[in-house]
């Protein structure tokens, strides 16, 4: 099989003058056998011109060739959701779980001697992604923050769902989710990865990991509100970070969802 993997990214121009700058407005990704690539350029090109955030001044597509030897299938990790009552309850949650896998991580490598406590930490670490375009990369055995470039975060790239001839122009946000936290629970060193989208009318988050799978919490924050992020919790202990980011950015990953 010929393999394709296809990024579109699309943006507009704003501000005057000295203030000028592109936003981004729309971006998306697929690994494609060779038959799709036309029809899901066109999706592609189609979800830039018709996304809410605006109409793009500039649209990029690559697409590059990609070897079948050099691609790594993934079998999806497994779903499980929880229902909250208020966005407040399912942040506790989040944090919950994400502090029990950091703990149970550690007894199981009979560690004791780095941050217990995650969870509080956590509202900290959110806050700080709300301006990034990627995710955070947090250290937990030295809390520090490893993204080369604090701005703009490290970004999973070169992934999709196995066997999907998809060509639909708009975003499911569960389908994207569930491959790059497949991804991402596979990196060198991960150890969990908590998720908010962005996107003001999307509540909906979750937090993943090889041990916990992907737990969607139904609500982690106000309708309406516009900040949301990601925080890739890292052990420097297990892996390099540069390993790691390596394999984020570059490896090509094909998620097995099971349809
Ligand atoms: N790599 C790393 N970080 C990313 C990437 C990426 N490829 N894409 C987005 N982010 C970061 C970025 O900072 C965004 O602000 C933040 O994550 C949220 O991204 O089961 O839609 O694309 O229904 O808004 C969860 C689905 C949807 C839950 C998450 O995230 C469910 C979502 P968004
Ligand atoms: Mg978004």
């Amino acid at each position: 099989m010929e393999y394709y993997s296809l990024k579109m990214r699309a943006s507009q121009q704003v501000g005057e003058g000295e203030q000028k700058h592109e936003q981004h407005i729309s971006g998306a990704e697929r690994i494609v056998n060779r038959d799709s690539v036309e029809a899901v350029c066109m999706a592609m090109v189609r979800r830039a011109m018709t996304h809410s955030k605006g109409d793009p001044d500039f649209i990029n597509v690559k697409i590059e060739k990609v070897h079948e030897n050099d691609i790594q299938i993934l079998k999806a990790l497994p779903v499980t959701r929880i229902d909250v009552e208020s966005w407040q309850e399912g942040l506790e949650k989040a944090f919950g779980l994400i502090n029990k896998t950091v703990s149970d991580g550690l007894l199981r490598e009979a560690r004791n001697d780095v941050i217990k406590d995650i969870a509080k930490k956590m509202p900290e670490l959110l806050q700080a992604t709300f301006p990034m375009r990627g995710a955070m990369l947090y250290d937990i055995a030295t809390g520090e923050r490893l993204e080369p470039d604090h701005e703009r975060g490290v970004r999973a790239t070169y992934m999709d769902a196995l066997h999907s001839s998809e060509v639909d122009g708009c975003k499911n946000h569960f389908n994207e989710a569930i491959v790059l936290a497949t991804k991402v629970a596979n990196a060198p060193g991960m150890v969990a990865e908590f998720c908010v989208s962005d996107d003001p009318n999307y509540v909906t988050g979750y937090v993943a990991s090889k041990e916990l799978g992907y737990v969607r919490i139904m609500k982690m924050k106000e309708m309406g509100d516009e900040n949301g992020g990601r925080i890739f919790l890292f052990d420097s202990r297990k892996a390099k970070a540069e390993e790691c980011i390596e394999y984020l950015q570059k490896k090509k990953v094909l998620v097995d969802v099971g349809v």
